[in-house]
């Protein structure tokens, strides 16, 4: 798990990213001249009305003439250029950044639902579908297809772009790139409900080959932990090359099959085909649970699947009770999720 106080544009990792940090700096300068000019000018006249008091009448009609000029040049020539040089400056920002761009060109592209409180993630292409988790190849355009189905959401990854709204009703496009391999942290930065700041999401960025594995292992249907499957082919899941799934799995998979699960949540390649939650198809892939809420491991999915309103007040998932034994299976089971 990634650190998860980490939520912050620097260092920037992308082209986009990079051009908002040099306006940011651009603000910070001309912000700080600005303080620093304004700071010894207020001195100066507390000194100046100072000694003006001490030898009071001693300044001739004259000056008062050239002070006006003064005031008027600094307290509203000054400020107007430094308003319209930064504001230039973020106009074109915004014509160089891909926040606002259609990434028409982008071979990637990846469906982006923002929901309270967690991120749909799919690749229509590969019918690869996921949740919290965006995986993007580096290097390259990235085409982001934002949209809601219930309110308002932003989608933010500080270090690689701007912010662009999901909005109901509407497709709004976000052109991502990551130069670098590497986890960053998104984040949904439009307040959506009690759970909005447990809304977040990594986008993960591979090298070409990788995210095309990746991808791969994506679009295939869950390991089966079914028994009528579970006859040798399954190589990969099993301690030895000929071993099918554990019964722990078996069971655990039959709990879920039989439970409340399959109302909200799909696993592909099963009767699981609910759509109100997230897909489960290779949740044992991702790194966090909740949209960034816990990590992914054993005791965490435990205390989630008993207690989901405990951990994420208002979230749409139903706490679940379950007998020890039946919750060690049904976490074996989607622990095999890969
Ligand atoms: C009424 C619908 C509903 C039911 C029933 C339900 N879930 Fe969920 N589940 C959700 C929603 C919605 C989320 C996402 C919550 C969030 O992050 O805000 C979720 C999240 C999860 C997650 C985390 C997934 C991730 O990638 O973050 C797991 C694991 C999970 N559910 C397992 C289960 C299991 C196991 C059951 C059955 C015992 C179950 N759920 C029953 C709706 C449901
Ligand atoms: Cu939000």
């Amino acid at each position: 798990m990634i650190d998860a106080r980490i939520q912050s544009m620097f260092p920037p990792a992308s082209d986009d990213a990079s051009r908002v940090d040099s306006h940011w700096q651009l603000m910070l300068i001309a912000g700080s001249a600005v303080w620093v000019v304004v700071v010894t000018v207020a001195f100066i006249a507390v000194l100046r009305r100072r000694r003006g008091a001490e030898r009071a009448g001693d300044v001739p009609e004259a000056t008062q003439g050239n002070e006006h000029l003064v005031v008027g040049v600094l307290g509203a020539v000054v400020p107007a250029l430094v308003i319209i040089g930064v504001m230039a400056d973020s106009v074109l920002v915004l014509r160089d950044t891909g926040s606002t761009g259609s990434g028409a060109d982008a071979t990637t592209v990846v469906e982006v639902d923002g929901k309270q409180y967690w991120w749909e993630v799919r690749y229509p292409e590969h019918q690869v579908e996921t949740a919290n988790e965006i995986h993007i190849p580096t290097g390259q355009d990235v085409r982001v297809e934002l949209t809601s189905p219930d309110v308002i959401h932003s989608f933010w990854v500080p270090q690689l772009s701007g912010k662009v709204d999901l909005v109901p009703g509407e497709t709004n496009v976000l052109t991502l790139s990551a130069d670098e391999p590497g986890t960053y942290w998104g984040q949904c930065a439009e307040y959506c409900g009690l759970q909005h700041a447990w809304m977040r999401f990594v986008v993960v960025a591979h090298d070409e080959p990788e995210y095309a594995g990746w991808l791969e292992a994506q679009a295939r249907p869950a390991e089966q932990a079914d028994p009528a499957q579970g006859d040798g082919d399954d190589v990969e899941s099993g301690p030895g090359p000929a071993a099918g799934p554990a019964s722990d799995e078996i069971a655990g998979r039959e709990i879920f099959m039989s439970s409340s699960c399959v109302y909200c949540h799909t696993v592909a390649g099963t009767e699981a085909q609910g759509t109100l939650g997230p897909d489960l198809t290779h949740l044992a892939s991702r790194q966090m649970i909740g949209a960034g809420v816990l990590p992914n491991d054993r005791e965490s999915l435990a205390r989630w699947i008993e207690h989901p309103q405990d951990v994420k007040p208002g979230n749409a998932m139903p706490g679940t009770e379950l007998e020890d034994d039946e919750l060690d299976d049904l976490i074996a089971y989607l622990e095999s999720l890969e």
